[in-house]
């Protein structure tokens, strides 16, 4: 790369930050400013290649990746940053010199958690390798002033607090004032007429500003820097000011807190979301804002609106930007004077909707009363949208009005509501699951009507996720030994980590294989001693299960078998059954009752088995608290097992599983998103398959499901739900857990007990596999070759060519 800079003039700079920026001398230098002085000199390295790169696109009018999205969780900045630059040994050197940690400062940063799970890692996972991958790209969305909440544990319980992130300021964004839009809220609409045309004009009964917040997103050692650009929420002053010459002050001051409290906080998944006014606000402010701009780009250089789409591919990601499609339109109508037609092919030419979810609850809809009442022009134009789109499914499916209503962008069953997904399909030109699977099921269930009508919309691209965080970074001494053995050459093609394959048959390298795991585990326990204060031994086969905490994931399963297996223990302590420390991770939606008592339900599960002196030696149960992108970082290197167990036809793709696989752990489990494809991969004798498919599901439910027969016949499953009923691990409160087990022995909806058999007899084959150390290792590095084709930068390449139709724009810094 040109211009690296030296050990000295990172020195340099960074006593000048912490002295011209921060107005510090070191010995009054807290961790903080330490680590504010080098994320600032290493930022002068970002706006180095950021300039040259916005300057490059704007001189080629580059083809543009708009991704939106409400969610990008991109994990601390400064620790990829100086990866992706080149200078991490620079830097530890120069701290070093200074007589300061680099480890240290790297811990201080307060990681944005600008999303709940995989649906805004992913977000993240792509502006890295966008901008790897020298593609010209925006992301747009939201700069919550409160990210996720922060989860703590008391007395097993969680309890959520308050993500307080930009409190101790945030050096890695920079704020522009100047680029600032105004986004109408309420009101009603007006007819007119303008020039001889019909028109609408919408007269908002409020008005807010957002601003842009800009980071840079590096690329891989190639000096593209992207735009990561999200929107805060503020008063704007006229408004202000309105109520002020009417002597109006603390009237004034509420519609700045009402204006401000737009971008206010994340609204965590999971919950019911209908009817929450704010949440349509926060996503018809931040795709407003974000169109705006890419029109004011787009203007100056003085184009027509006309060809809007040969600039910019708009990626919607999932429904929380569906009003882009409604937003757009009203922007070219009434804003920019298209004409319906014209405007129509620009928008979905523009857009393409990528779905995340099958689960029934988790789509999107508002209620058309709701809608109306906050965007008034945006439902007329929903409204006509429909009108016309109706007109085509009846010109298709003459008399079919089943068809219709189920096609229709309004839900006329109970409340009339707007179904987002389908204002995002009916609006794009492309539309995308997010596994392979996943998409067959939006083909043949949740989208069937849209895809028997526009079969060519459909394509799937499946996820992946950057191996330059979730490997290089998270992973570093694995990364060595791949490096030494392959070169490092996979940090930019996966696909080379396939010469890691004769490596298997290589004893020395299946040592070093074993040995960098086993440090991995130490450093994991370490954490987890200190987080938790449950010891697991390093030599303990390293049982994980990270993810958001929902009944489809099915952490209760694994619930279910650790008390089996501590039973099967009990019995018979000196079994030749491998140690196990089984560790879980992930936060519950703070309103769902269920998830929050399965992660109770964990902590008293840890509680009993870790204090038994009959199994102490061999089992041991954590819980790892506030699981975030920071705290992901030790914990895929030092998993062995990787539990993927949802419900088949329930998780779309899972990216979870992908880091792990990527690591070096062997996965169990369904045949449910992405885990067909990983199996695929890395061959069905490196993966511990169990579990109904999607087929077996529905025969299931067709048939009748009845679990209570299945605990009646077996043994195992009794022992394991009557010790849960009858309050072994809820001493102080018998009853505690009852409602897991009456809904596993009444409905059971994720299938629990219909898988309990299949789980318990695939761990026992894992049992097997893990006392054949060289079996496991070459298990090991077999899964690590063969996942090359989950990296986020194939997926990229994919959306690049199957969806966006853009290509690279290198970027050069001249030498200085
Ligand atoms: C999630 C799915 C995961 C998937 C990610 C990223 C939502 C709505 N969906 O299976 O549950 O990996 O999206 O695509 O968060």
């Amino acid at each position: 790369m040109a211009g690296d800079i030296t050990v000295e003039a990172l020195k340099h700079t960074f006593r000048h930050k912490l002295f011209a920026a921060l107005g510090r001398f070191p010995a009054a230098a807290t961790k903080n400013d330490l680590y504010v002085a080098l994320a600032l000199a290493v930022r002068d390295e970002l706006l180095r290649r950021w300039v040259k790169t916005s300057e490059t696109y704007f001189r080629a009018k580059s083809r543009t990746v708009c991704y939106f999205s409400a969610e990008f969780l991109l994990g601390p900045h400064l620790g990829i940053n100086l990866l992706n630059l080149g200078l991490e040994d620079h830097a530890r050197q120069a701290m070093a010199e200074l007589g300061y940690g680099l480890d240290v400062l790297l811990e201080q940063e307060e990681e944005p958690g600008l999303g709940n799970g995989g649906l805004g890692r992913l977000a993240a996972c792509f502006m890295d390798s966008l901008a790897t991958l020298q593609i010209p790209a925006i992301g747009y969305g939201i700069r919550y002033e409160f990210g996720i909440f922060d989860q703590l544990i008391r007395d097993g319980w969680q309890v959520e607090k308050t993500d307080k992130w930009l409190a101790l300021g945030n050096p890695w964004e920079i704020p522009r004032p100047e680029i600032a839009f105004d986004v109408g809220l309420g009101g009603h609409t007006e007819p007119m007429t303008e020039g001889g045309r019909y028109a609408v004009r919408w007269v908002p009964h409020r008005v807010v500003r957002g601003i842009a917040y800009d980071t840079a997103i590096l690329g891989y050692r190639n000096n593209t820097a992207n735009l990561l650009r999200l929107w805060k929420a503020e008063a704007t002053e006229s408004f202000d000011f309105a109520a002020f010459n009417q002597g109006d002050y603390w009237g004034a001051v509420e519609q700045k807190m009402a204006s401000e409290n737009i971008t206010k906080v994340l609204y965590p998944n999971d919950e019911l979301l209908r009817g929450q006014k704010l949440r349509l606000e926060q996503q018809y402010f931040f795709v407003s804002c974000s169109l705006q701009d890419m029109v004011r780009i787009y203007l100056q250089t003085g184009s027509d609106l006309r060809h809007l789409h040969e600039k910019y591919a708009v990626q919607l990601n999932d429904t929380h930007p569906a009003l882009a499609v409604a937003e757009l339109m009203r922007l070219l109508l009434d804003v920019h004077g298209l004409a319906w037609e014209a405007a129509w092919d620009v928008t979905r030419a523009t857009c393409a909707y990528t779905n995340h979810t099958l689960l029934p609850e988790a789509l999107e809809r508002w209620p058309v009363a709701l809608f109306g009442e906050l965007l008034p022009r945006h439902l007329e134009i929903v409204y006509e949208i429909n009108r016309r789109f109706l007109d085509v499914v009846r010109g298709r499916y003459p008399g079919d009005d089943a068809r219709v209503g189920r096609l229709s962008l309004i839900d006329e069953s109970g409340g009339r509501s707007v179904r987002m997904a389908h204002l995002a399909a009916v609006g794009s030109h492309r539309i995308n699951g997010v596994a392979a699977m996943h998409t067959d099921l939006l083909k043949a269930d949740v989208l069937r009507d849209f895809h028997a009508l526009w079969p060519e919309k459909f394509v799937n691209v499946t996820n992946g996720v950057t191996p330059r965080r979730f490997l290089a970074l998270a992973n570093p001494r694995l990364a060595r030994l791949i490096d030494e053995a392959i070169g490092d050459g996979w940090l930019r093609d996966t696909d080379e980590l396939q010469r890691l394959e004769p490596f298997t048959e290589d004893a020395a390298f299946r040592a070093a294989w074993r040995k960098a795991k086993r440090a991995n585990k130490a450093d994991l326990a370490e954490v987890l001693r200190d987080r938790t204060g449950v010891d697991a031994s390093p030599d303990a086969l390293f049982d994980v299960q990270v993810k958001r905490i929902h009944e489809y994931k099915r952490q209760h399963l694994n619930v279910l078998h650790t008390i089996a297996l501590w039973q099967r223990l009990r019995r018979d302590p000196d079994a030749e059954t491998p140690r196990r420390a089984v560790v879980f991770g992930g936060k519950a939606a703070p309103g769902y009752r269920t998830a929050k008592l399965i992660i109770k339900l964990i902590h008293s599960v840890a509680d009993v088995v870790n204090a038994d002196p009959l199994t102490r030696a061999r089992l041991r149960v954590a819980f790892l608290p506030d699981y975030n992108v920071k705290n992901c970082m030790p914990v895929f290197p030092a998993a062995e097992l990787s539990e993927q167990i949802s419900t088949a036809g329930k998780e779309a793709s899972g990216t979870g599983n992908m880091k792990f696989a990527m690591n070096g752990a062997l996965t169990i489990g369904t045949l449910d998103g992405a885990n067909v494809e990983i199996r695929e991969a890395v061959g069905a004798e490196n993966f511990f398959l169990f579990g109904l498919t999607v087929e077996g599901v529905r025969r299931l439910r067709a048939e009748g499901y009845r679990p209570r027969e299945l605990y009646e016949r077996d043994p195992v499953l009794r022992e394991v739900l009557d010790a849960l009923a009858s309050g072994a691990f809820s001493p102080d409160d018998r009853g505690l857990f009852r409602p897991i087990v009456d809904s596993l022995l009444t409905e059971d909806p994720w299938l629990l007990l219909a898988d309990f058999d299949s789980y318990l007899a695939c761990q026992r084959e894992v049992e097997t596999a893990y006392r054949d150390v060289d079996r496991w290792t070459r298990m090991s590095i077999r899964n690590v070759a063969r996942m090359g084709r989950f990296s986020s930068d194939r997926a990229i390449r994919d959306y690049a060519r199957d969806v966006w139709r853009v290509g690279p724009q290198p970027i050069t810094l001249e030498e200085e």
